[in-house]
């Protein structure tokens, strides 16, 4: 049960999965969302063009320190994760999106390899081609084998094609947003995909005060509590909703509890609101809130405790001088 590569080149090969599994579509999952207390909607639709903007602009703000400091981890220690292995590395990276942070990572294997294959798997496949494209033009010693995929999906029926050691990336604190069941699942699924042998590097956020959390998560300027609200003016654009985004406030509480932040959209008055292509009518109290996100916090000890229970030696955590994120680099047992 293969995919085929519908583009190929000499140095890029582009997987389509030929039966996507079904995924639920952005109506159903509104739908789905609503009938839920809180009210809930999914992360996965912050992402359009505009949310991705969003996002980046995020990754910019002072407040939000989770991006930059893994870039600097990366830079600091990219060396020292790529010597760890004796062997030609590739790289399977889950999420690639834009790529930019594995390439230095990628510069600091190809100063001890003289050729690198990198398999990245995201479900866009133009986020695939245009990262893809601007790889190949920096990197003559790069290889492409690109999976456009959900990665669940992809790792379930084995259709990666790597052939050496496989150093794999799961960067940018996206397992936060996982339920720890969820997580569990892709990190044993990976286990199983890979040899005894094989690393996983994972970026993770580390458990902290509340209030720089909170910070992160609800930034003055307004950038993050805009990036939410997007997921209001998306149900608008698409399904025809009529939401008075001025009408909602954005809060994020970090729940100490659990170890997320979670974010919020909450209205400040009583409103009904129609989504005519998801069917539904949907009424909210005053202060009633509807639940976007949640993203996970882990001390190390945390993290090297699960991923033990998924097949993964701790082989070396590198953290900031002030302990606020963490990259870890783990072993296939
Ligand atoms: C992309 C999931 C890692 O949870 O930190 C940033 C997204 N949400 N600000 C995170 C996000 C609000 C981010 N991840």
């Amino acid at each position: 049960m293969g995919m085929t590569p519908a583009a190929v080149s000499e140095r890029f090969a582009l997987y389509r999965d030929p039966h996507p599994t079904r995924v639920a579509s952005f109506a159903e999952d509104v739908r789905a969302g609503f009938r839920e207390r809180p009210y809930t909607l999914s992360p996965r639709y912050f992402y359009d063009d505009l949310g991705s903007a969003l996002f980046e602009a995020i990754c910019r703000l002072p407040e939000y320190y989770l991006t930059r400091i893994e870039s600097d981890l990366l830079a600091t220690y990219g060396s020292q994760i790529a010597a760890a292995f004796d062997e030609t590395l590739e790289i399977v990276e889950l999420g690639s999106g834009s790529a930019l942070k594995t390439r230095i990572l990628i510069d600091a294997i190809l100063a001890r390899q003289a050729q690198l294959t990198y398999h990245p798997i995201d479900i866009s496949p133009d986020a695939l081609i245009e990262s893809s494209h601007a790889l190949l033009g920096a990197h003559a010693a790069v290889r492409i084998v690109a999976y456009a995929s959900d990665y669940f999906t992809l790792l379930r029926e084995r259709r990666l094609h790597t052939q050496d050691r496989v150093l794999a990336l799961f960067l940018g604190s996206n397992v936060g947003n996982f339920e720890p069941a969820q997580a569990r699942e892709l990190f044993t699924l990976l286990a199983s995909a890979l040899e005894p042998g094989d690393g996983l590097l994972v970026g993770y956020d580390l458990k902290k005060e509340p209030s720089v959390l909170e910070l992160a998560y609800d930034d003055p300027t307004g950038v993050t509590a805009a990036f939410n609200k997007n997921l209001l003016g998306r149900i608008n654009r698409e399904l025809g909703g009529n939401f008075d985004l001025d009408a909602f406030s954005f809060f994020a509480r970090y729940h100490d509890d659990i170890g997320a932040v979670r974010s919020y959209l909450r209205a400040d008055r009583p409103q009904t609101v129609t989504i005519p292509a998801a069917g539904i009518t949907v009424e909210l109290a005053a202060g009633e809130t509807i639940h976007t996100e949640s993203s996970y916090k882990f001390s190390q000890e945390e993290m090297t405790e699960r991923l033990a229970g998924c097949g993964f030696g701790e082989r070396r955590t590198f953290v900031d001088a002030g302990g606020r994120y963490a990259l870890g680099l783990f072993v296939a047992t």
